[in-house]
């Protein structure tokens, strides 16, 4: 199985943070609040799209990061939510949280999006908190910080495009040229005895796979040479390459050799001469290929690209249609029913809100959610320390201080933040 891998850190946009100001007009008496509400910081999603086929762009993103949503302001303005960023991702795509192992996307659908990482809510501004009993708060909330996530993605690949053609003709030296796969090389038949895979992109940024198939031969198609096993593979291509040597460095005639193999993939599977196909006349360095080229032209009726693989002469054509055939084939599905890296999708629960460590005098406390309320209060005034003392009192705090044997005055921490403890 070939996987295609990428690992990607993603944090969300942060909200806006909330504002704090009061009503000063000239005759309105009793101010009042007039701080407005933040905006939503930016969500990272991924999307499906189809005619992506490799991970290869997102190997070079470490990082994306979201916006953080605009801030609320006087006179009860709410800041805008920031867009969300959308990245595309090959269909069959799955991403795994590194941090617990967990799937937490298995895109196999060709419409599929999913958040990745949460965008924070905008913190409320000071008249979101208006009530009856407290017709003027003198605090506001910070915006709520994005998710952070270290991504694995993953996705297998099936080769979009097939490599077929006799023994030495330099179909691992074509895939060895166009991709980072290092395949063995040598001028003697049957180098290569399984498939290699490479990813390649061609010069207007588009990536497909290509497979280096083992050469195959006349009667492959019931078991002469390593046989019949991979023009499986070629059945799941969706196009297919076919090299020629038209130098004829091993005095075959070329049209033979075109005919030889051709035949082969038919007595195989019929459907298989119906796929898309190029001829890649490759060695066209040597001295007789030109004159071989003119006489084989007049004989077929298909697309002939020749190239030198040694001398990586003439391969951006060849890519450039190679990716045209790829996007432009509407063979469906590619993965066979099971074939995915795997169906099990996992939520994100709940953490435990806090952990108390004791450290000599001072209880250090840990936690999500703890942690978030500490980010998003602004402790701006008298009233907002009371009310995050009143959250901690909420979420048990108070009391797991005093059963773990907390005293007046003893320091309780939260991140970067020490206050005494008090009764
Ligand atoms: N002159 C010339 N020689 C080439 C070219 N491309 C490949 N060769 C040579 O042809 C021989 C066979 O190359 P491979 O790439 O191993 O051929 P293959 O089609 O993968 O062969 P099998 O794996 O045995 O089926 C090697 O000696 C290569 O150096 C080319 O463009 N020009
Ligand atoms: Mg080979």
């Amino acid at each position: 199985m070939f996987i295609d891998e990428a690992v990607i850190k993603v944090i969300a946009g942060s909200g806006g943070d909330g504002c704090l100001a009061f009503r000063r007009e000239k005759y309105v008496q009793m101010g009042g609040p007039y701080g407005g509400n933040g905006g939503h910081g930016s969500s990272i999603k991924f999307k499906v799209d189809t005619g992506l086929h490799t991970l290869i762009d997102l190997r070079y993103m470490k990082l994306i990061k979201g916006e953080k949503g605009e801030n609320g302001s006087g006179k009860n303005q709410n800041g805008k939510n920031a867009n969300d960023i959308v990245i595309k991702v090959p269909q069959g795509t799955v991403v795994t949280d590194m941090d617990t192992g967990l799937i937490i996307a298995d895109m196999k659908n060709v419409d599929d999006e999913v958040i990745v990482a949460s965008g924070g809510r905008g913190g409320r501004g000071n008249s979101a908190f208006k009530t009856q009993s407290n017709p003027c708060p003198t605090f506001a909330e910070n915006g709520e910080p994005g998710e952070e996530r270290i991504l694995k993605i993953e996705l297998k690949l099936l080769a979009d495009v097939g490599l077929v053609g006799l023994p030495s003709v330099g179909k691992s030296t074509f895939l060895s040229k166009v991709s980072k796969a290092k395949p063995k090389i040598a001028n003697y038949h049957f180098t290569t005895l399984s498939p290699n895979l490479g990813v390649v992109k061609t010069i207007d940024n588009r990536s497909f796979v290509i497979a280096d198939l083992p050469g195959l031969i006349e009667g492959a198609s019931t078991g002469a040479g390593v046989g019949d096993k991979f023009l499986r593979h070629i059945e799941r291509t969706k196009v297919i390459a076919h090299i020629i040597d038209m130098g004829a460095t091993e005095g075959r005639d070329p049209y033979d050799d075109f005919k030889v193999i051709n035949k082969e993939l038919e007595d195989f599977n019929s459907k298989l001469i119906k796929k898309p196909m190029i001829v890649i006349a490759n060695k066209m360095d040597m001295p007789n290929a030109e004159e071989n080229l003119k006489n084989f032209k007049k004989k077929v009726k298909c697309d002939v690209y020749p190239i030198s693989a040694i001398n990586s002469d003439g391969i951006d054509k060849v890519l450039i249609k190679l990716a045209d055939l790829v996007d432009s084939s509407d063979e469906s599905p590619l993965y066979e029913e099971g074939e995915y890296l795997s169906h099990v999708l996992y939520k994100f629960e709940r953490t435990k809100p806090f952990t108390i460590e004791k450290q000599d005098d001072y209880y250090i406390i840990h936690g999500e959610e703890i942690e978030k309320l500490f980010k998003m209060t602004k402790f701006s005034s008298d009233e907002a320390v009371l009310r995050f003392a009143k959250k901690l009192r909420k979420l048990g705090i108070d009391d797991e201080l005093e059963k773990m044997g907390a005293r007046e005055g003893d320091i309780v921490r939260i991140l970067d933040f020490d206050f005494e403890y008090r009764k």
